[in-house]
């Protein structure tokens, strides 16, 4: 059991003490060793001695993607290369991912906020689980994996795929968890159907799942499929991975912040002016601990809102409501994050292919497929067919190649797809969650 009562349960002055001496430690040492972070602090005229209280947080200029992507790979580190143990990824915008790094104590306290969320589930030492998110340079699996073993419960590090032989572990093995995405978990209700094999069979008692959103209605199909208790887990690669908040099983209502190691906003996505508690806007997370990739005032860009009242599990940690979209066009298909204009990126560098492009996701069962519309231009169109089947294949290859994920294309007249007279509408998005 990981419950750290004196901080969980902390009455707001005590755990906001705690964070302010942090913010200021935080904000001296991003002064003086990433230089990114001097040049912008001395252009808003802010000086780490100017952070007196948390309210002087709002001083502090804004961290963004872009500040990411101009900084690619490890220039917003914070310690030497050689301090960093790990790194991971996840894609970004125009082909360039965002890379992020931890140091042994990073790993330690990563384990350590994951191990907290899975105790908000219910999770003891004694437990069997089944750890479904993607091992790799995605921060699912392997975060998940050190919490889980910190919190001296047995992992099995399935990682994603392999449907049927995961039923088969599950049963095999009185898998008790099940951490994975909500929709691979609807998957494993379809492989598990298919195989014959009833919720009854299986010792699994609650799932642990996000990564992309879902919604109440996914939830009840998720429980009623597993014969579990699905609670949702949110979390960025930018600032820890998963295990940022979390909701226990008591709550009626969102998720608890971690937030002795991540200090949460609320903005307003255009004015930029930080919201009071309750009302929506774009979530920004300040790191308080992390020692290789801190993060001051990180724009997230998803959507939800933070409120206070009390819970009944008794901890006092604020909570933020299930994220229900975002404030930009990233989708997340099977996991993998996605933006436009990465498709536009890669149609861009291929000839033949006109600049009007539609992209549709729907669901074919538990499964996100993502379909491309291209136009073609005149002489193209008018090729005999091998030549626009090759053309369909390459652009297939490149957006796999860039994205990761395989999508359908299909090519179309010219002048066929429909022209905007503002913002372009390129995404169709008709998976009902
Ligand atoms: O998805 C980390 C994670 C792994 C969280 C496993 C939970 C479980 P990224 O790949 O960097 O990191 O994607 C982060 O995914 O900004 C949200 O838009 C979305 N997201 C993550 N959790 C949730 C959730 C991981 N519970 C992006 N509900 C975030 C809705 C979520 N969206």
């Amino acid at each position: 059991m990981m419950w750290v009562e004196e901080i969980e349960t902390l009455p707001r002055s005590g755990l906001e003490s705690i964070q302010l001496r942090r913010l200021q430690a935080l904000v001296h040492r991003v002064y003086a060793q990433v230089r990114p972070y001097r040049a912008k602090m001395d252009a808003a005229g802010v000086k780490p001695d100017d952070i007196r209280s948390l309210a002087d947080l709002r001083k502090l200029p804004y961290t963004t993607k872009d500040d990411l992507r101009d900084n690619y790979p490890f220039g917003l580190f914070a310690t030497p290369m050689e301090d960093v143990i790990r790194v991971h990824a996840s894609s970004g915008t125009t082909g360039k991912s965002t890379v992020v790094g931890y140091t042994q104590p990073d790993i330690e306290l990563w384990a350590q906020v994951m191990a907290r969320c899975l105790t908000m589930a219910g999770v003891t030492k004694g437990d069997m689980v089944h750890n479904a998110y993607g091992y790799g340079l995605f921060t699912g699996g392997l975060g998940a994996h050190y919490g889980i073993e910190a919190l001296g419960a047995t992992v099995i590090p399935v990682s994603g795929g392999n449907s049927r032989r995961q039923v088969t572990i599950m049963r095999d093995f009185g898998s008790t968890v099940l951490l994975s995405t909500p929709s691979y978990a609807l998957n494993l209700a379809d492989a598990m159907a298919d195989a014959g094999v009833t919720s009854g069979e299986l010792k699994l008692r609650v799932g642990i799942h996000g990564a992309e959103p879902w919604s109440e209605n996914m939830r009840e199909e998720v429980e009623r499929k597993l014969g579990i208790r699905a609670v949702d887990i949110y979390g960025l690669s930018e600032i820890i991975g998963p295990g940022v908040a979390m909701e226990c099983i008591h709550s009626d209502r969102g998720m608890h912040i971690l937030e002795d190691n991540f200090l949460p906003e609320v903005v307003d996505p255009e004015t930029l002016e930080p919201l009071p508690y309750g009302e929506v806007g774009e979530l920004v997370f300040t790191t308080l601990t992390k020692e290789a990739f801190p993060l001051v005032r990180y724009r997230t860009k998803d959507i939800s809102r933070l409120f206070l009242e009390p819970c009944a599990c008794g901890r006092t940690l604020i909570r933020m409501e299930k994220v229900t979209g975002r404030t930009d066009d990233m989708l997340i298909i099977r996991g993998v994050n996605v933006f436009p204009s990465q498709v536009e990126h890669v149609l861009m560098g291929i000839d033949g292919v006109e600049p009007h492009y539609q992209i549709e996701v729907t669901r074919d069962g538990n499964l996100d497929v993502m379909s491309v519309l291209v136009e073609v231009s005149e002489n193209i169109f008018s090729d005999e067919i091998k030549v626009l089947e090759k053309l369909t294949r390459r652009i297939q290859v490149e957006i796999k190649d860039m994205l990761g994920v395989t999508c359908k294309v299909k090519l179309v007249e010219p002048r066929s797809i429909q022209r905007s007279e503002g913002k372009a509408q390129r995404v169709t998005d008709r998976r009902k969650l």
